[in-house]
Formats: structure tokens, C-alpha cells, sequence
């Protein structure tokens, strides 16, 4: 019996028409923990996936993966086999760098039974470059023809593509403030595909259904902005329901678009509400910002994190601190952008990300480049997947003490962000309470007596007694470690009978936040 041994314990989805979460519904026992975050496993092999659901991320209140582009992909071969040849669609073949339709199946069963779920990234605003030339082959030996614009392994033709429409010089997307243009011409030259076109429609809710009858439970929708959000309501509607073999009757795919719109853009994120939910790019952006201490911003201005600070309501809300295009300079949000690269500021913004209610929550789990920095720009920004000289993508290794090798970085294995996504668990829904801040970059804040956080961002100690909100008792910090059986490995706080605890983390401490929850208390 998988360990998901309840059966009752399923997750539900609801309708469309309101923000889409995950939700867990009847108990016959009391109620479980929700699953609130998802981690993107950029370029994981399925096999890996699959390992990492039973092995990782069930036991650690992971609700989900995101995975690569599961369908056939043009092979670029210059630059050698960048990531970004994956959003080169050739068919909707399962067949790709990270697996068949085997292993795909294999993973989603496997990780579906741990009550772990598999978001996929869908790209079908466009197939390949329109300079792919002609009679090539796909991945998977498909036939294309990208100057007839003919891909007979859907099969699309001339006829489903938007070039006639489009009526820049070049063909391509020109001018973002042309909501024409960004619609119907090509995004990098990439062949536009029609979908207010019933025939171009079909297909990609052939493709839709297809995965989600193998078990999956919802999209990232790519370049959903390149797309009429009227035209993928279409296509959402004539979704199936997800499989009942693992969600309750009747649940709906969960759905999240991929729109950059940082303000000021002629297509605007808002349009899009009416699918499901939105990336949030404003968030990485300005959290960035702050943690770096630019723009005079400061750790005491998050009080008032959220809507606030011009961002999209939470329950539309798709966030997360860096994506697979920022983390190398493609696509939105600029030098602020923290990463894997900075891993101090990284594992504070994460850990504010998780210890704070807004939006819905998605972890970057990445591969080390060669970056190569020359004039603000990283000329190895194309740099794949670790790889063998075949293509083929290196397994993920996995080191006695839990961390990656073989060039996998697993920020999701990372102490401080693991025991974050469960801290985020256990304080779901509770709101912030208890704020306090140094009027610089010393904060803390508590989530309705379930949960507590500090952070100490200053060039100078942190040292105080604060109110928690949480009952008396001793807690372990899930960040310097974690409650093992009745000891902590890190340090304990003491919080008194009036809630009151002791907090102090030096400027220079290894960790710079102090994170305590009810299920950490001996
Ligand atoms: C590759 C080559 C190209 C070549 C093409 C075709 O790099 O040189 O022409 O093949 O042969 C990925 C890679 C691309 C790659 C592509 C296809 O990132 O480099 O092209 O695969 O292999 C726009 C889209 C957004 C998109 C983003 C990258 O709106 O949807 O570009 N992201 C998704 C995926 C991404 C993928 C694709 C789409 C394609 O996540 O991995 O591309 O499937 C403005 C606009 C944004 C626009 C950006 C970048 O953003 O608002 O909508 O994103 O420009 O073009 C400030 C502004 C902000 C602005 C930003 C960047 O932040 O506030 O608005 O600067 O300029």
C-alpha cells in the first residue's frame, strides 16, 4: 500500500470560477496538513522525478513538480543542445530528453500515489523557429518542414498559423505596446499557431486531455500572453476532469499563465484571471530589491508585502523569488532577481516567500552553468541540462548527507528552504500577526499562533524579546535544524506562557533567520 494510505485523504480543486488552491477534503480522521508549494524541477529526467516523489518530496510536504516540456522538441545543435531548444515544439509526442511516454506514465503513477502531483509546462502558443529549415526531424524522429509551416505528426499546416495576420516587416513581435503584435505575430520568431482556430484548438486539447488522462494535475500555461486569454478559456473548458483514479471526482486542472507584465504593459496580467491563476514576476523582482538593500528599500518596508506594494490579489497569484528564464537574464525581472548564485540572500527571500500568506507559492530547484558574465550580460545563458556527450541528460545523484551531485544544484533540498515548505503547511491560512521591525532590516512577524519567524537582514545583531503568539513550550528552529524525536539539532527557543521568546541571531550567523511552528515544539 503506497503511503498514501487514506484514501479519503485526497485533494480537490475547485470550480474554475475563484482562485484555484489545492485543498484537502473529508477526513476520516482529523484534518492533515495541506501541500502549499510546488517545486520546478528544471530539465529532471522522469525516472528521477519519480524517485524523488517517493524518496523526498512526499515526506517533506511537497504538493507537486513542475516539469520540463514533455513533448517533441527541435534539437539545436548551435548553441549545443541549450535548454531553450525544449520550447521548440516539432509534435505532442511524450517523447523528449527527460523520457517516453513510458516513463512519463511511470512517473505521474509514481508520484501520484505518494500524493505528490505533476504540473506540466505547456507550450502552445507556437512550434519551432521559422529558420529550422526544412524536411528535419524532431527528437523523436518527427518529420517538419518549418518553411511550409508543416508538422505532420499533429498535424498542423500553413493554414494553422498566424503570419497573415501579423503585418510587422519582420514577422516577429516588434513592439510590446502593440497588443496586435504581441498576439499574432511571433515571439523570437518562433511560428505563431492560431488557436481562435477550431483545428488548431483541437489539438492542443488532444494534447491537454492526453496528459491529463495519464494522471497529471495541471498546467503552466508558457507564453499564455502571446494568447488570447479568450482562447484559452476555450480550451480549459473542454478540459477533462483530472483522473479520479487520483483526485476526487469532478476536479479541475490547476492552472497557472505565464504573463510578464511588470506594469505598464499593453497585455495585462489581470486579462487573464478568468483561467486560473498568474506569475507574479513583480514578486522575485522586488523582493530582490529589497533583500539587496537597493533603491533605499528595506526589510521593514515588507510590512505591508503584498497587494500593496502594486502586485495582483493572492488568491490569483502565482509567485516565486527566481524562474528557469531570470536566473540566467532571459525573460523578466531583471538584476535583482536572487539566485542559487547568492545562497544567503537566496535562502532569506525563499524563506520570507514561505512564511508569508501571499499567492501560491512555486521553489526553484536548478543546474549549475558555466555563467560568464560580460558586460551585464552571461554569454552561457543557453547552457543545458547536465549531460553526457550523446545529449543524454546525467542522472540526479543523490549524496549520503541529501544533497545533488553530477552538477544538480536541489535548492529544494537545501535544510532552510525543506523545513520552509513544511513550516508553510502548518500555518496555511493563518494571517500575519505580531509584525515587529527595527525600522531597517531586522523583522518578525507570526502566523496566528501556529507559526514564527525572524530575520536579521542588518549589519548589526539582533537580539530581543518578542511576542509570539504561540503557546508556551520549548520550539526547535527549523532553519539551524530540525525537532528529531524529543531533541532539536539546532537551537531550541524557549517561548514563555505569555508568548514572549528570545531571539538572537548575530549579522554574521550561518543563518540569518530564525523560523519556529507548532509541529517543531517538543
Ligand atoms: C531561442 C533563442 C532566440 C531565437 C529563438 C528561435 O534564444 O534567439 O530567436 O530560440 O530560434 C525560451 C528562451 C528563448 C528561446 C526560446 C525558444 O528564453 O531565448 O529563444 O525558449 O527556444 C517573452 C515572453 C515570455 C517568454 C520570455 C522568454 O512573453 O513568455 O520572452 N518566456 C517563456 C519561457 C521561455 C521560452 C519561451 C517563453 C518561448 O519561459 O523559457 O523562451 O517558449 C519583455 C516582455 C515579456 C518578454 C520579455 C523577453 O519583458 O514584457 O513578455 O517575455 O520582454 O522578450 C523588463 C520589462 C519587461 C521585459 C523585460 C525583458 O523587465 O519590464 O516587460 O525587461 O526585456
Amino acid at each position: 500500500m503506497p503511503r498514501h494510505e487514506n484514501p479519503t485523504r485526497l485533494l480537490i480543486f475547485k470550480a474554475q470560477d475563484q482562485a484555484f488552491g489545492l485543498y484537502w477534503t473529508q477526513y476520516k480522521s482529523s484534518p492533515k496538513p495541506v501541500r502549499t508549494s510546488i517545486v520546478h524541477l528544471f530539465e529532471w529526467r522522469w525516472i528521477d522525478i519519480a524517485l524523488e516523489c517517493e524518496m523526498y518530496l512526499s515526506q517533506h510536504g511537497f504538493a507537486g513538480v513542475q516539469i520540463s516540456p514533455p513533448n517533441e522538441n527541435l534539437v539545436v545543435m548551435n548553441p549545443w543542445r541549450p535548454w531553450w531548444e525544449r520550447y521548440q515544439p516539432v509534435s505532442y509526442k511524450l517523447c523528449s530528453r527527460s523520457g517516453n511516454e513510458s516513463e512519463f506514465r511511470d512517473m505521474v503513477t509514481r508520484c501520484n500515489n505518494v500524493g505528490v502531483h505533476i504540473y506540466v509546462d505547456v507550450v502552445f502558443n507556437h512550434m519551432l523557429n521559422s529558420a529550422a529549415g526544412s524536411g528535419n526531424r524532431g527528437i523523436c524522429n518527427s518529420y517538419f518542414n518549418a518553411e511550409r509551416h508543416d508538422f505532420p505528426s499533429v498535424p498542423y499546416s500553413r493554414f494553422d498559423f498566424n503570419d497573415p495576420i501579423c503585418k510587422t516587416p519582420s514577422g516577429d513581435i516588434e513592439n510590446y505596446s502593440d497588443p496586435i503584435q504581441v498576439r499574432y505575430c511571433r515571439l523570437y520568431g518562433l511560428l505563431d499557431l492560431s488557436q481562435w482556430k477550431d483545428d488548431v484548438r483541437s489539438k492542443i486539447i488532444d494534447f491537454l486531455n492526453h496528459l491529463i488522462d495519464l494522471g497529471v494535475a495541471g498546467f503552466r500555461i508558457d507564453a499564455a500572453k502571446h494568447i488570447r486569454p479568450e482562447d484559452i478559456n476555450v480550451i480549459l473548458t473542454k478540459l477533462n476532469n483530472l483522473n479520479a483514479r487520483w483526485f476526487t471526482k469532478g476536479s479541475r486542472p490547476f492552472i497557472y499563465q505565464e504573463v510578464i507584465d511588470l506594469g505598464g504593459e499593453a497585455v495585462q496580467s489581470s486579462e487573464y484571471f478568468r483561467n486560473g491563476r498568474v506569475t507574479e514576476f513583480k514578486y522575485g523582482m522586488q523582493l530582490g530589491t529589497v533583500l539587496r538593500k537597493w533603491n533605499e528599500q528595506k526589510m521593514a518596508n515588507l510590512k505591508s508585502w503584498g497587494e500593496s506594494w502594486h502586485m495582483m490579489p493572492s488568491n490569483k497569484a502565482f509567485v516565486f523569488v527566481d524562474n528557469h528564464d531570470n536566473q540566467r537574464g532571459h525573460g523578466s525581472g531583471g538584476s535583482s532577481i536572487l539566485t542559487f548564485w547568492n545562497p544567503r540572500l537566496y535562502k532569506m527571500a525563499v524563506g520570507f516567500m514561505l512564511a508569508h500568506p501571499y499567492g501560491f507559492t512555486r521553489i526553484m530547484s536548478s543546474y549549475w552553468w558555466p555563467k560568464d558574465i560580460q558586460n551585464g550580460t552571461d554569454l552561457n545563458d543557453w547552457v543545458g541540462p547536465p549531460s553526457n556527450s550523446d545529449g543524454s541528460i546525467k542522472p540526479v545523484t543523490i549524496y549520503a548527507n541529501e544533497t545533488c551531485g553530477n552538477g544538480w544544484i536541489c535548492e529544494h533540498r537545501w535544510d532552510e528552504i525543506r523545513n520552509m515548505v513544511i513550516f508553510r503547511n502548518v500555518v496555511y491560512g493563518e494571517p500575519i500577526t505580531n509584525w515587529w521591525d527595527n525600522n531597517n532590516n531586522q523583522v518578525a512577524f507570526g502566523r496566528a499562533g501556529k507559526g514564527f519567524v525572524v530575520f536579521n537582514n542588518d549589519d548589526r545583531n539582533l537580539l530581543v524579546i518578542l511576542p509570539t503568539g504561540l503557546p508556551a513550550g520549548v520550539y526547535c528552529d527549523v532553519i539551524s535544524g530540525r525537532k528529531e524525536g524529543k531533541t532539536c539539532t539546532g537551537i531550541q527557543i524557549h517561548v514563555a506562557a505569555n508568548g514572549m521568546a528570545r531571539f538572537q541571531i548575530n549579522y554574521q550567523a550561518k543563518h540569518p533567520f530564525i523560523a519556529i511552528h507548532v509541529e517543531a515544539r517538543l
